[in-house]
């Protein structure tokens, strides 16, 4: 592992980490979710197949906690100064062949606020992730620009609506963003303020993706704002601690 991982964070909003997988920790994690063949095509008829699955994979399936919690992503906590970090929650994208959705330009510390700051995503690609099939696409630096807009509890308790964002969406002009083609078994760091995006995927390959958030828990309040709270009297799962 580099010791440039937090520069190339703090400078870009994200950084990759070539064969973080081995070949059969990706088969692993493509199996436990069924959707596929040995071929790696879609069992399912891609209208029925899913877009997502969440948002406990690393709390109740072994094979997604074990990456979760494995002593690449001890280190990397360790690398970048987290002193004890939850994990919040876990995602499987599909982002199927032809069908697979758009993921709209966010920032994930709208969705995952703390104070201060401490959301880091995890997104490791499992399949080939192209510019055909819908990579992830960031506006460089744009972590530095503070959370642009937030997600929350509607604190109109009368209201149907349960969340609201308390801002519109802002606009991002598509050539501010710089796509992000990955092998499978790369690891993308994603810092929770980086805008980022990912298009539909009109190719016939499909793009899966297991990601996943830490925030944390030392010194930072979770948002009590936030659409995800851990259950009563309960911390979001700690899955490292510094010595
Ligand atoms: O996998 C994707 O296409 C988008 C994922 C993403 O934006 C996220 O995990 O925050």
């Amino acid at each position: 592992m580099r010791n440039s991982l937090l520069e190339e964070l703090e400078a870009n909003g994200y950084a990759v980490i070539e064969d973080f997988l081995k070949p059969d920790e990706i088969e692993q994690l493509l199996e436990a979710e069924g959707a596929i063949d040995e071929k790696g095509e879609l069992k399912l008829d891609p209208l029925n197949a899913l877009n997502k699955v969440g948002h406990a994979l690393h709390t109740d399936i072994p094979v997604f906690q074990n990456i979760t919690c494995c002593d690449r992503v001890r280190e990397i906590c360790w690398q970048l100064g987290y002193k004890r970090p939850a994990v919040p929650q876990s995602m499987y994208i599909y982002k199927n062949a032809g069908i697979g959705g758009e993921v709209i330009p966010h920032q994930d510390a709208s969705y995952l606020f703390t104070e201060p700051n401490s959301t880091l995503g995890f997104w490791i690609a499992l399949q080939d992730a192209t510019q055909q099939n819908g990579c992830l696409q960031f506006i460089k630096g744009s972590h530095k620009s503070g959370v642009h807009r937030r997600y929350i509890r509607n604190p109109d308790t009368k209201s149907e609506e349960l969340l609201v964002y308390d801002r519109a969406a802002p606009i991002y002009p598509q050539s501010s963003f710089t796509p992000l083609p990955v092998n499978a078994g790369t690891l993308v760091l994603i810092h929770g303020n980086v805008v980022h995006k990912s298009d539909l995927n009109r190719s016939n390959k499909s793009r899966h993706a297991y990601t996943f958030h830490i925030v944390e828990t030392q010194n930072t309040k979770w948002s009590e704002e936030n659409w995800l709270q851990p259950p009563k009297d309960k911390e979001f799962p700690i899955f490292y601690e510094a010595e």
